[in-house]
């Protein structure tokens, strides 16, 4: 049935119905699938792509930040006639689900899937601009298939491994907790004290990728320095030299890592790891105090960040040869030193180490210093950490080291050492392998099997997705033997399985993967979303990628961001992916503030998207929060603010379908209008600018606009514009606000009398002529007699006019080395520069 619009009165058109408006173009831009993304090579495209979100369950204000950046970028690339890709998905598996299983009974499919529906019926009612037919599920088997897959092409190329690790783990619930589980040190649920269990993980090697990671982020330029800068840390090389050191009473070496082997002369103690296999020796062959076995205890009760905090250690009665001077020093073992760091062991030099020379006062150990400030004396309460002049060192093979820059001794020591094989020269990296292990149902299975004869076996690619079983009890195991494992080792149809290699009884592996593997790579699927032959079609794959424009919080700096990029590298090396970095422009957006702490459920501050839109609708809500600052910094939730924004949106639509009103009413004019269209074409350029810089500070763009309608409501009727120029004003002003207030400026697009969507009709073609600064030829006098004759923009005031006379030579000859008295101005025509 056809459904006749009904005739409205002028009145009527004046009223700002947002609700009304919005639903009707979120209808129409859905059924006539007007931002489906096309594959077509002959186009240009534009990847625009939000960090999808962990379905949680409820979306505020806040959150829309971050969409409605994306969309408003997204929306201009649609004006501007590109292919546009703009997506949606989920990170489904997680935590979250799992928790709300066991302490409410739901399956965790069930929930999430609610909490997505619910979440893409807010979504939608914001007007965001995604194609809906790519959305992404990562707990879909046909998502998670091609995690699997990848994992495989990691286990063939040794980048994923199994290795014994500890995770936190609640001795009264038997379980093993994710850090996000224990709360203080303490289980989420009982509220027992967390310890730590040693269980055989899997892990990806990163590290083998720290040097390319490194250099990949040479050629981010459109990155932002900070999030280059964190990664950089995060991956943290350093360069260094590896002694060796004998232990006397095992005879044996014992290798350590510095960076500063200029300060080997001054070591005093060495230090290892509690975890370092010296520890056991030195306990086992009976040279370490019986305390030791409670200071370990002590030690592996505690969280790594306890572990940081607190400078404590023991002797374990054993001495150490110092390879270049054959001084005998004490060996440690102490929480500061990490065993997964280097060696897992250090030469202590608490005279120019700070860590070292809080822990030698503490534990009364002695203190050398052996090099000397340049220019000042040694501190007194503290170490010195600095280069300088050797002292106290006497000689080294024939070198007289004394007196020498402690610069070219580091040089000199690490040629010696190696040379006498006593060292190595070596490359550090701060970065740690990955452990993807989760002892979890609600998570991708990690495809192997273990075969009592042919041991490690990995699920052959064509039985792949190792699918999740439906468990009933998403509890941790009972059974003691299952200690540890997850929900899915309870579940026999999926623990018993056939080894894929000999055919024989096999168990499958139960972990499942951390979700971070998952949203790796969900950017590549989206170019093929549908694809079942391979995680993604490499033609489709090749014209979407990079992706032009990413936008996400910060927190991913060093996580997210650095996984997906270990993903491309990897998988670039493999020839699957076209560009090694898949991320060409990063923005990181600022946090939405209520009160001036960020929008969280449990702070209860959140400010809801359903109540915000029936009071302001979709477009005043996207628009404050893209005017409230510029896009990296955070905002404060202001009712005053939107408040603004729709009083401002509401005298944008009127002073529209006003002048609409009057054209169809036959109004034309005759005056000049180059004044308006001047005042157009500059708010055109200038929004145009935001976009095209990448700069994206939407605020400033927003209030040219607001400058532009106040300009204009004061000077159109005064100056009454030819028709055809009142038209093209009303249409370069709707396409303006097009991305900002996109459901509004359809509808007046609409009004205006066209067809198509407004996102189809192209982006405002900016006319150049209606830029140009206009020039007049100002006159330039010193004391009453003409000096020269300069070309300035029109308009400008006395003092500018003073700025471009003193450029000139001729006139700063008869100027220099007076006093300037007075300056004498006529606008645009003449100064004159009075000295004495
Ligand atoms: C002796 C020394 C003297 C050191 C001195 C520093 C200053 P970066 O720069 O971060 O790589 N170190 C080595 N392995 C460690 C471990 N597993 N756990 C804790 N600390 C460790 O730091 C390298 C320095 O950190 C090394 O250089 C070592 O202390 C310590 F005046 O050796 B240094
Ligand atoms: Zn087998």
């Amino acid at each position: 049935m056809q459904e006749t619009e009904r005739v409205r009165t002028a009145e009527e058109l004046m009223d700002y119905n947002y609700r009304e408006i919005e639903a009707k173009w979120q209808k129409y831009w859905e059924e006539n699938e007007v931002f489906k993304a096309q594959f077509d090579p002959t186009k240009p495209k534009y990847y625009v792509l939000e960090m999808f979100p962990y379905p949680s369950g409820d979306l505020h204000m806040g959150h829309a930040r971050n969409y409605t950046l994306g969309d408003t970028i997204a929306r201009y690339y649609f004006m501007k006639g590109y292919n546009v890709l703009h997506p949606f998905g989920w990170d489904a598996f997680g935590l979250p689900a799992e928790n709300a299983a066991i302490k409410h009974g739901v399956h965790p499919k069930d929930w999430t899937e609610s909490n997505i529906a619910n979440m893409k019926r807010q979504l939608k009612s914001l007007g965001l601009a995604y194609d809906w037919s790519r959305e992404v599920k990562t707990c879909d088997p046909e998502y998670y298939k091609w995690n699997q897959w990848i994992f495989l092409k990691m286990y063939e190329k040794g980048l994923a491994y199994r290795k014994a690790s500890y995770v936190n783990w609640c001795p009264q619930c038997k379980t093993v907790l994710a850090n996000e589980q224990v709360i203080g040190g303490t289980c989420w649920r009982c509220g027992a004290k967390v310890t730590k269990k040693k269980l055989d993980q899997w892990f990806i090697k990163l590290t083998a990728y720290a040097e390319s990671l490194l250099k990949g982020l040479e050629e981010l330029d459109g990155w932002p320095e900070k999030v280059k800068v964190m990664q950089r840390n995060w991956i943290g090389k350093s360069w260094g030299v590896k002694v060796k050191f004998r232990i006397k009473e095992l005879e044996e070496d014992l290798w350590i890592f510095t960076t500063r082997p200029d300060t080997l002369p001054g070591v005093t103690f060495l230090v290892v790891a509690p975890e370092h296999p010296l520890v056991t020796k030195a306990k086992e062959k009976g040279f370490a105090p019986k305390e030791l076995d409670d200071f370990l205890r002590d030690v592996f009760s505690k969280t790594n960040i306890e572990r940081a905090e607190s400078k404590e250690g023991m002797p374990l009665g054993l001495t150490a040869i110092n390879p270049i001077n054959g001084e005998e020093v004490p060996v440690w073992t102490a929480n500061y030193v990490l065993i997964d760091y280097a060696e897992g062991a250090i030469m202590a030099v608490p005279a120019h180490d700070q860590r070292d020379y809080e822990f030698a006062k503490r534990y009364n150990l002695p203190i050398k210093y052996v090099i000397k400030p340049m220019f000042e004396d040694l501190p007194e309460d503290r170490a010195w950490e600095g280069e300088g002049v050797m002292i106290n060192c006497g000689k080294v093979g024939s070198l007289v080291v004394d007196g020498m820059d402690s610069s070219t001794f580091k040089y000199f020591i690490t040629k010696y050492l190696e040379y006498h094989g006593l060292g190595k020269e070596m490359i550090t990296y701060r970065l740690k392998d990955w452990l993807i292990s989760r002892q979890r149902y609600w998570g991708t299975p990690i495809p192997v099997v273990y075969c009592d004869k042919c041991g490690i076996v990995p699920v052959p690619e064509d039985q792949l997705p190792v699918k999740l079983p439906d468990v009933v009890s998403f509890e941790p195991p009972k059974d003691p033997e299952l200690e540890g494992k997850s929900p899915l080792a309870t579940v026999p149809e999926f623990l018993n399985t056939t080894c894929p290699k000999c055919g024989g009884p096999a168990k499958r592996e139960t972990d499942t993967m951390d979700t971070f593997f998952d949203s790796s790579w969900y950017f590549w699927r989206y170019t093929s979303p549908h694809e079942n032959k391979a995680p993604f079609n490499p033609e489709e794959l090749n014209y979407w990628m990079p992706v032009d424009q990413y936008i996400g919080g910060i927190e991913h700096a060093v996580g997210h961001l650095l996984y997906s990029r270990f993903f491309a590298h990897f998988l670039n090396d493999l020839g699957y992916v076209p560009q090694r970095e898949p991320f060409k422009n990063l923005l990181n957006q600022g946090m939405v503030l209520k009160d001036g702490e960020a929008m969280s459920k449990s702070k209860g501050n959140i400010v809801s998207i359903e109540e915000t839109l029936n009071r302001y609708g979709a477009d005043a809500a996207r628009m404050f929060e893209l005017f409230a600052a510029p896009p990296e910094k955070d905002i404060e939730w202001s009712d005053k603010g939107i408040d603004g924004i729709f009083k401002f949106l509401r005298r944008f639509w009127r002073y529209v379908n006003y002048w609409n009103q009057r054209l169809k009413e036959g109004y034309n004019g005759s005056g000049d209008p180059i004044p308006l269209l001047k005042a157009l074409y500059k708010t055109a350029k200038k929004i145009t600018d935001e976009f095209e810089t990448r700069r994206f500070h939407f605020n400033t763009s927003i209030a040219s606009l607001m400058e532009l309608l106040n300009f204009l409501e004061d000077h159109t009727e005064k100056v009454q514009p030819p028709k055809e120029v009142m038209k093209e004003i009303l249409e370069v002003m709707v396409k303006l606000i097009g991305p900002f207030a996109p459901h509004a400026a359809e509808e007046l697009w609409h009004r205006l009398g066209n067809e198509k969507s407004l996102f189809k009709s192209g982006w405002v073609e900016i006319k150049e002529e209606y830029l140009k600064e206009e020039e007049v030829t100002l006159v330039v006098q010193v004391n009453g007699k003409v000096r020269d004759k300069l070309r300035v923009p029109v308009g400008i005031s006395k003092e500018e006019a003073e700025k471009y006379a003193l450029q000139s030579q001729k006139v700063r000859k008869y100027v220099e080395g007076k006093e300037i008295v007075k300056t004498i101005f006529v606008p645009d025509k003449l100064i004159n520069i009075v000295v004495k």
